[in-house]
């Protein structure tokens, strides 16, 4: 799949970052089922020589969410298959193994704030809104939100945002988990390739464990969960990356926490 050549994706590889773009912008990367599936493809086979993914929109906003056009006329059933399409792909963007850095502006709404949401770390620039239009169009979210927003901002919030189809401001999303960093204008893309790089240099092992463990330890019992940080743990710790890095530290060879 590294190989593969994408229509409505842009792939760029630089060095062990992969930097995507959701390439849609004379219709605001509104997700139709081209542009799903290419991201399903892309996540759930990135790159061999990928460690971390960096995920963009071209153009001035993120994504418009789903293709209204596309969805109109569609059944049920229909629909109900396309959910779990949704479904399929960003369980890949948030648990295939690679963590991912989205860089945020404009428009974050509805499918594309599903999206964002299923990102491991989020850079927003001073022009992002975040907003569930969903009640406005007379829809429900169909890609993960019920779970996975209403996990970061609540369920209370998520519940506001899709009655009164409210759009929340960058420093807003700031606040309520939306987004990690906040950068100036021009400056999402950059910095998320930035903090990629960072990512990149970590064990790979523990970059999957914190991506895999953590969102299902969430979903646990406090016993079970603290059972499976267990077992992460030993898995992790008696890796020889490991052993190697904290000899590293013990010698003075390595960075210090917070450098
Ligand atoms: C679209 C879409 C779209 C733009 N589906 N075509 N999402 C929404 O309800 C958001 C709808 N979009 C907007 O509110 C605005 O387009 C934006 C605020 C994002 C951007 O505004 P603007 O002035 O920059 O662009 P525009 O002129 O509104 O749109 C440019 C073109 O993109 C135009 O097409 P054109 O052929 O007339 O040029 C728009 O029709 C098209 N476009 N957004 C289809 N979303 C799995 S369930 C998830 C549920 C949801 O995601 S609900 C939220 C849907």
């Amino acid at each position: 799949m590294s190989t593969q050549s994408y229509a409505l994706l842009s792939v760029e590889m630089r060095g062990a970052v992969a930097v995507v773009g959701l390439n849609r912008p004379e219709k605001r990367n509104a997700i139709n089922d081209p542009l799903i599936d290419e991201i399903c493809a892309f996540f759930a086979s990135p790159p061999k020589d990928a460690r971390v993914v960096v995920l963009h929109g071209h153009g001035p906003h993120f994504s418009a969410g789903l293709d209204l056009a596309e969805h109109r006329d569609r059944e049920a059933f229909e629909v109900m298959m396309h959910s779990q399409k949704w479904h399929r792909t960003f369980h890949h963007v948030q648990m295939g193994g690679l963590p991912v850095v989205s860089a945020l502006k404009g428009a974050v709404v509805g499918g594309g704030l599903e999206l964002a949401t299923s990102t491991h770390v989020r850079v927003a620039e001073p022009s992002t809104f975040y907003a569930l239009p969903e009640g406005q169009r007379g829809i429900f979210v169909g890609g993960g939100g019920s779970v996975r927003i209403a996990r970061i901002i609540g369920a209370g919030r998520m519940a506001e945002m899709m009655l009164t189809g409210h759009a929340y401001n960058a420093q807003e999303g700031q606040g309520m988990g939306l987004s990690h960093h906040l950068v100036g204008e021009g400056e999402a893309l950059p910095k998320a390739v930035e903090l990629a790089e960072r990512i990149a240099a970590n064990a790979p092992l523990t970059n999957y464990a914190i991506i895999n463990a953590l969102p299902r330890i969430a979903d646990m019992s406090q016993g079970d969960g603290l059972f499976a940080e267990s077992l992460m743990a030993a898995m992790t710790q008696t890796s020889p990356e490991a052993k190697n890095r904290m000899r590293a530290f013990l010698e003075g060879k390595a960075a210090k926490a917070g450098s």
